[in-house]
Protein backbone atom coordinates (compact mmCIF):
# COMPACT_ATOMS: atom_id res chain seq x y z
CA UNK A 1 0.00 0.00 0.00
CA UNK A 2 1.71 3.54 -1.29
CA UNK A 3 1.94 5.96 2.16
CA UNK A 4 -0.22 8.58 2.38
CA UNK A 5 1.12 12.36 0.48
CA UNK A 6 1.57 15.13 2.61
CA UNK A 7 0.42 18.70 0.14
CA UNK A 8 1.06 21.72 1.74
CA UNK A 9 -0.77 24.94 1.24
CA UNK A 10 1.57 27.75 2.31
CA UNK A 11 0.89 31.69 1.25
CA UNK A 12 0.24 35.20 2.78
CA UNK A 13 -3.04 35.86 5.03
CA UNK A 14 -6.33 36.02 3.04
CA UNK A 15 -4.36 34.01 -0.30
CA UNK A 16 -7.88 31.97 0.31
CA UNK A 17 -5.55 28.89 1.73
CA UNK A 18 -8.43 27.38 4.36
CA UNK A 19 -10.84 27.63 1.53
CA UNK A 20 -8.81 25.54 -0.94
CA UNK A 21 -7.82 23.31 1.67
CA UNK A 22 -11.53 22.53 2.34
CA UNK A 23 -12.05 22.31 -1.10
CA UNK A 24 -8.99 19.78 -1.93
CA UNK A 25 -10.17 17.87 0.88
CA UNK A 26 -13.78 17.42 -0.08
CA UNK A 27 -12.76 16.50 -3.46
CA UNK A 28 -10.38 13.68 -2.52
CA UNK A 29 -12.62 12.41 -0.21
CA UNK A 30 -15.78 12.06 -2.91
CA UNK A 31 -12.99 10.09 -5.20
CA UNK A 32 -12.77 7.51 -2.50
CA UNK A 33 -9.34 8.61 -0.91
CA UNK A 34 -8.64 8.74 2.64
CA UNK A 35 -7.81 12.28 3.83
CA UNK A 36 -7.78 14.55 6.63
CA UNK A 37 -7.13 18.16 7.29
CA UNK A 38 -4.37 19.45 9.76
CA UNK A 39 -4.05 23.18 10.09
CA UNK A 40 -1.21 25.04 11.89
CA UNK A 41 -1.18 26.60 14.04
CA UNK A 42 -3.45 24.06 15.43
CA UNK A 43 -5.02 26.36 18.25
CA UNK A 44 -6.65 23.78 19.94
CA UNK A 45 -3.84 22.30 21.97
CA UNK A 46 -2.02 24.01 25.40
CA UNK A 47 0.92 25.47 23.06
CA UNK A 48 -1.62 26.92 20.36
CA UNK A 49 -3.99 28.10 23.10
CA UNK A 50 -0.41 30.69 23.99
CA UNK A 51 -0.23 31.09 20.00
CA UNK A 52 -4.13 31.99 19.71
CA UNK A 53 -3.64 34.85 22.55
CA UNK A 54 -0.48 36.19 21.15
CA UNK A 55 -2.16 36.29 17.74
CA UNK A 56 -5.51 38.09 18.99
CA UNK A 57 -3.54 40.29 21.05
CA UNK A 58 -4.20 39.16 24.32
CA UNK A 59 -0.95 38.47 25.25
CA UNK A 60 3.19 39.76 24.57
CA UNK A 61 5.81 37.30 23.78
CA UNK A 62 9.49 38.02 22.86
CA UNK A 63 9.80 37.88 18.74
CA UNK A 64 12.01 33.95 19.52
CA UNK A 65 9.62 32.85 22.44
CA UNK A 66 6.72 32.93 20.01
CA UNK A 67 8.60 31.47 17.34
CA UNK A 68 9.59 28.71 19.05
CA UNK A 69 5.91 28.31 20.48
CA UNK A 70 5.05 28.04 16.36
CA UNK A 71 8.07 25.30 15.91
CA UNK A 72 6.44 23.42 18.79
CA UNK A 73 3.41 23.18 18.37
CA UNK A 74 4.25 21.61 14.86
CA UNK A 75 6.51 19.27 16.24
CA UNK A 76 4.11 18.23 18.71
CA UNK A 77 1.73 17.32 15.55
CA UNK A 78 4.55 15.25 13.95
CA UNK A 79 4.18 11.46 15.27
CA UNK A 80 0.42 11.21 14.76
CA UNK A 81 0.89 13.02 11.21
CA UNK A 82 3.86 10.41 10.38
CA UNK A 83 1.58 7.58 11.69
CA UNK A 84 -1.11 8.68 9.66
CA UNK A 85 1.02 9.05 6.27
CA UNK A 86 2.03 5.45 6.79
CA UNK A 87 -1.57 4.01 7.25
CA UNK A 88 -2.17 5.68 3.58
CA UNK A 89 -4.12 8.90 4.97
CA UNK A 90 -3.50 12.21 2.77
CA UNK A 91 -2.61 14.87 4.67
CA UNK A 92 -3.70 18.15 2.92
CA UNK A 93 -2.16 20.48 5.37
CA UNK A 94 -2.66 24.77 6.00
CA UNK A 95 0.25 26.40 6.70
CA UNK A 96 3.30 25.10 7.72
CA UNK A 97 7.42 25.44 9.04
CA UNK A 98 7.81 28.44 5.61
CA UNK A 99 5.29 30.63 7.36
CA UNK A 100 7.41 30.19 10.69
CA UNK A 101 10.44 30.87 8.42
CA UNK A 102 8.68 34.24 6.79
CA UNK A 103 6.51 35.78 9.29
CA UNK A 104 9.77 35.64 12.22
CA UNK A 105 12.05 36.60 9.79
CA UNK A 106 9.78 39.61 8.18
CA UNK A 107 9.71 40.31 11.80
CA UNK A 108 13.21 41.25 11.92
CA UNK A 109 14.95 37.78 13.07
CA UNK A 110 17.67 36.02 11.15
CA UNK A 111 17.10 33.71 8.79
CA UNK A 112 19.16 30.59 9.55
CA UNK A 113 18.01 31.03 13.32
CA UNK A 114 14.84 30.87 12.51
CA UNK A 115 15.04 27.58 10.14
CA UNK A 116 16.32 25.42 13.14
CA UNK A 117 14.01 24.71 15.44
CA UNK A 118 11.83 23.55 12.11
CA UNK A 119 15.02 21.21 11.11
CA UNK A 120 14.16 17.62 10.94
CA UNK A 121 10.25 17.90 10.58
CA UNK A 122 8.64 15.87 7.91
CA UNK A 123 9.34 17.57 4.30
CA UNK A 124 6.12 17.88 1.93
CA UNK A 125 5.48 15.84 -1.03
CA UNK A 126 3.92 18.80 -2.72
CA UNK A 127 4.08 22.71 -1.77
CA UNK A 128 1.47 25.11 -3.34
CA UNK A 129 2.20 28.62 -2.67
CA UNK A 130 -0.95 30.97 -3.23
CA UNK A 131 0.60 34.35 -4.03
CA UNK A 132 -1.45 37.38 -3.18
CA UNK A 133 -0.29 41.13 -3.99
CA UNK A 134 -0.58 42.10 -0.31
CA UNK A 135 -3.27 45.59 -2.14
CA UNK A 136 -5.54 42.25 -3.08
CA UNK A 137 -5.08 40.63 0.35
CA UNK A 138 -6.28 44.28 1.96
CA UNK A 139 -9.17 44.04 -0.11
CA UNK A 140 -10.76 40.72 1.36
CA UNK A 141 -12.50 40.80 4.53
CA UNK A 142 -11.59 40.34 8.11
CA UNK A 143 -7.85 41.63 7.02
CA UNK A 144 -6.35 43.90 9.96
CA UNK A 145 -7.62 41.63 12.30
CA UNK A 146 -5.34 40.00 13.63
CA UNK A 147 -1.64 40.73 14.80
CA UNK A 148 0.40 40.05 11.62
CA UNK A 149 -2.23 41.50 9.24
CA UNK A 150 -0.42 44.91 7.84
CA UNK A 151 0.71 45.57 4.82
CA UNK A 152 4.29 46.34 5.89
CA UNK A 153 4.92 43.12 7.06
CA UNK A 154 3.07 41.04 4.67
CA UNK A 155 5.17 42.35 1.98
CA UNK A 156 8.09 41.28 4.04
CA UNK A 157 6.62 38.15 4.48
CA UNK A 158 6.09 37.37 0.89
CA UNK A 159 9.53 38.61 0.20
CA UNK A 160 10.93 35.60 2.42
CA UNK A 161 8.02 32.92 0.81
CA UNK A 162 10.04 33.75 -2.36
CA UNK A 163 13.24 33.16 -0.61
CA UNK A 164 12.46 29.75 0.82
CA UNK A 165 10.68 28.62 -2.38
CA UNK A 166 12.56 25.72 -4.14
CA UNK A 167 11.63 24.74 -7.91
CA UNK A 168 9.23 21.85 -6.86
CA UNK A 169 7.11 24.65 -5.02
CA UNK A 170 3.77 24.82 -7.39
CA UNK A 171 2.88 28.69 -7.48
CA UNK A 172 -0.78 29.66 -7.64
CA UNK A 173 -2.13 32.92 -8.80
CA UNK A 174 -4.77 34.13 -6.18
CA UNK A 175 -5.82 36.51 -7.59
CA UNK A 176 -7.85 34.04 -9.68
CA UNK A 177 -11.24 32.46 -8.88
CA UNK A 178 -11.82 29.76 -6.38
CA UNK A 179 -13.30 27.43 -8.65
CA UNK A 180 -10.16 28.22 -11.04
CA UNK A 181 -7.49 27.53 -8.17
CA UNK A 182 -9.32 24.36 -6.92
CA UNK A 183 -9.17 22.79 -10.10
CA UNK A 184 -5.01 23.33 -10.32
CA UNK A 185 -5.01 22.15 -6.88
CA UNK A 186 -6.66 19.21 -7.43
CA UNK A 187 -5.04 18.62 -10.39
CA UNK A 188 -1.57 18.36 -9.22
CA UNK A 189 -2.57 16.81 -6.04
CA UNK A 190 -4.35 13.84 -7.88
CA UNK A 191 -1.02 13.57 -9.77
CA UNK A 192 1.30 13.66 -7.45
CA UNK A 193 -0.82 10.85 -5.77
CA UNK A 194 -0.66 8.89 -8.77
CA UNK A 195 3.04 9.10 -8.73
CA UNK A 196 3.11 7.60 -5.50
CA UNK A 197 1.09 5.06 -5.97
CA UNK A 198 3.21 3.73 -8.87
CA UNK A 199 6.71 4.45 -6.78
CA UNK A 200 4.94 1.92 -3.94
CA UNK A 201 5.14 -0.45 -6.38
CA UNK A 202 9.00 -0.48 -6.26
CA UNK A 203 9.57 0.88 -3.23
CA UNK A 204 10.72 -1.70 -0.41
CA UNK A 205 11.44 -0.97 3.19
CA UNK A 206 11.62 2.81 3.52
CA UNK A 207 8.35 5.00 3.65
CA UNK A 208 10.42 7.65 1.86
CA UNK A 209 9.24 10.86 3.86
CA UNK A 210 12.15 13.16 4.11
CA UNK A 211 12.90 15.36 7.25
CA UNK A 212 14.98 17.55 4.69
CA UNK A 213 12.73 20.77 4.76
CA UNK A 214 15.07 23.79 3.92
CA UNK A 215 17.53 21.66 1.07
CA UNK A 216 17.51 23.82 -1.37
CA UNK A 217 16.94 27.70 0.17
P1 LIG B 1 -3.98 31.46 10.27
O1 LIG B 1 -4.65 30.73 11.41
O2 LIG B 1 -3.56 30.57 9.12
O3 LIG B 1 -4.75 32.69 9.86
O4 LIG B 1 -2.59 32.01 10.88
C1 LIG B 1 -2.59 32.94 11.92
C2 LIG B 1 -1.49 33.95 11.80
O5 LIG B 1 -0.28 33.38 12.29
C3 LIG B 1 -1.20 34.43 10.40
O6 LIG B 1 -1.01 35.84 10.44
C4 LIG B 1 0.07 33.74 10.03
C5 LIG B 1 0.76 33.56 11.34
N1 LIG B 1 1.61 32.36 11.39
C6 LIG B 1 1.28 31.11 10.99
N2 LIG B 1 2.26 30.25 11.27
C7 LIG B 1 3.24 30.99 11.85
C8 LIG B 1 4.51 30.65 12.38
O7 LIG B 1 4.95 29.51 12.39
N3 LIG B 1 5.23 31.68 12.93
C9 LIG B 1 4.77 32.97 12.97
N4 LIG B 1 5.56 33.90 13.54
N5 LIG B 1 3.57 33.30 12.48
C10 LIG B 1 2.82 32.32 11.93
Amino acid sequence: MARGRFILLEGCDRAGKSTQCAKLVAALQDKGHAVELCKFPDRTTTIGQMIHAYLTNAKELDDKAIHLLFSANRWEAMQQMKRKLRAGTHLIVDRYAYSGVAFSTAKGLDLTWCKNPDRGLVRPDLTFFLDLPTVEAEKRGGFGEERYENRELQEKVREVFLQLKSKEWVMIDARHSVPTMHHEILKVTEDKIREGERDAEFAEEDDGLLEDLFLDS
